[in-house]
């Protein structure tokens, strides 16, 4: 791509190393300003904005130059008199190389944010708003400093099926397909498989899209959403929780270190019990406590755990805890569930029993069940939303703006 005797292709950070010589740069025309004699382009790269300062018939060539179009300009580097941009390029020339629509169906220049389903029906052009788009690499760089951290505790990443012949988290929000004649579904979770991986590999940890059929509509829930998930044998719930909280802190100094601005938990996560929880929001054991509830009783604080759900309210695989009560935990922020896990059951005769008690056919999990005679672990495990936790990194209140194409049961495109 680069011409011969063309000057030195840079971008918008590397302008300050460049000073006294002439660039080349590519971008985008993000806005312009006209000041007098002189035309102010301001210009967008992936990296950031910069500004360029044409004189005489530049400032007419630019004139009809649709905002969001690519040009290359060429420019000697000075020191610049903005507060914002230390230094601009006095541009010899400039060429437009693809000319963007007159009418864009958002300005990403815009001080007034544009109503989020336009943004999301045209993302890429709402991700040359340098503010949209740190979402996106903050998401990035959660996703490896997330793997970095599991794999130095000795989890190994695995990929398992989406496409899967039994329901792991309950039957009602299932996508059915048809493969080749039989019914599947796609997967709600790894729950089995993370579980069965345990036996040889010991600790695992995936990180994937799955389905739910859901048809409700919150800022909270979209039908396919990424999930952050790990299974360790030989640990018990405070050993799961221990980790998930560990993580979490984690995620918040390595992105600091990075440069986002956060405010970090240095606090312990505090532990309620769901009785706790019951007993101060004068909700009646059994019942699930709902979006109201759990946002009043999680108004005034930042993340913490409730404990010892009943045995009633969490999956068929979750290890009891005497009668009543079981070994599961759910991660909250505010009034969000972020993450919920647990001990699970690593007996085969207790599984089939508490299929039965969910109203399940331990025929149709026989694949699944066989497992569990073969010297299956004690182990535990749990899952964290991570939409949900990108809307508490990034400050954001709709999950919808921290996922890039966003599918919920009304959008289905782009
Ligand atoms: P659960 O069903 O609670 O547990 O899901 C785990 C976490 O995933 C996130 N989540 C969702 N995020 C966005 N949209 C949705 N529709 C949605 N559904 C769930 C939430 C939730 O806390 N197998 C267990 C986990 C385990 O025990 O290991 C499970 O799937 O943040």
């Amino acid at each position: 791509m680069k011409k011969e005797n063309s000057p030195r292709r840079v971008q918008s950070p590397e302008l300050g190393e460049n000073e006294g010589k002439t660039v080349e740069l590519h971008g985008w025309v993000h806005d312009v300003r006209v000041l007098g004699k002189l035309t102010f382009l301001i210009m967008g790269d992936p990296y950031g904005y910069y500004q360029a300062v044409l004189k005489g018939e530049l400032v007419e060539k630019v004139s009809n130059v649709p905002r969001q179009s690519y040009v290359v300009l060429r420019g000697k580097v000075v020191k610049s008199r903005s507060k914002i941009n230390p230094y601009e390029v006095q541009v010899d020339s400039l060429e437009v190389v693809n000319e963007a629509d007159k009418v864009l169906p958002l300005d990403p220049a815009s001080k007034v944010e544009s109503e989020l389903m336009t943004r999301v029906n045209n993302r890429p052009l709402d991700l040359r708003n340098a503010e949209e788009r740190k979402i996106f690499l903050m998401r990035a760089d959660t996703l490896k400093v997330t793997r970095e951290f599991l794999s130095q505790k000795k989890f190994i990443e695995v990929d398992t099926p989406k496409i899967i012949a039994t329901a792991s988290e309950g039957g009602a929000e299932l996508f059915k397909v048809d493969y080749f004649g039989r019914p599947a579904y796609l997967a709600q979770s790894p729950q089995l498989y993370k579980e069965e991986l345990v036996l040889a590999l010991g600790r695992v940890f995936e990180i994937a899209h799955y389905f739910r059929a859901e048809k409700s509509n919150t800022v909270k829930h979209l039908n396919e959403f990424t999930s952050i998930d790990i299974e360790s044998a030989m640990m018990l719930k405070q050993d799961v929780m221990g980790i998930l909280e560990e993580l979490i802190k984690h995620i918040y100094s390595s992105l600091k270190s990075m440069g986002y601005q956060l405010e970090a938990p240095n606090y312990s996560f505090p532990v309620y019990t769901y009785e706790e929880v019951c007993k101060s929001t004068g909700v009646k054991f059994g019942e699930d406590l709902t979006t109201d509830v759990l946002n009043e009783f999680g108004k005034d604080k930042g993340f913490y755990f409730i404990i010892e759900w009943p045995l009633s309210l969490k999956p068929f695989y979750t290890m009891p805890k005497g009668d009543k009560l079981s070994e599961s935990f759910d991660l909250m922020y505010k009034g969000l569930e972020l993450a919920s896990g647990g001990q699970r059951i690593h007996r085969y005769d207790l599984l089939v029993e508490r299929l039965k008690a969910n109203n399940l056919d331990p025929e149709s999990f026989s694949e699944h069940l066989k497992v569990y005679r073969w010297g299956m672990p004690i182990h535990s495990g749990w899952g964290l939303g991570f939409d949900r936790l990108m809307m508490v990194l990034s400050g954001r209140s709709n999950i919808r703006e921290v996922v890039l194409y966003p599918r919920d049961s009304r959008h289905l495109a782009p």
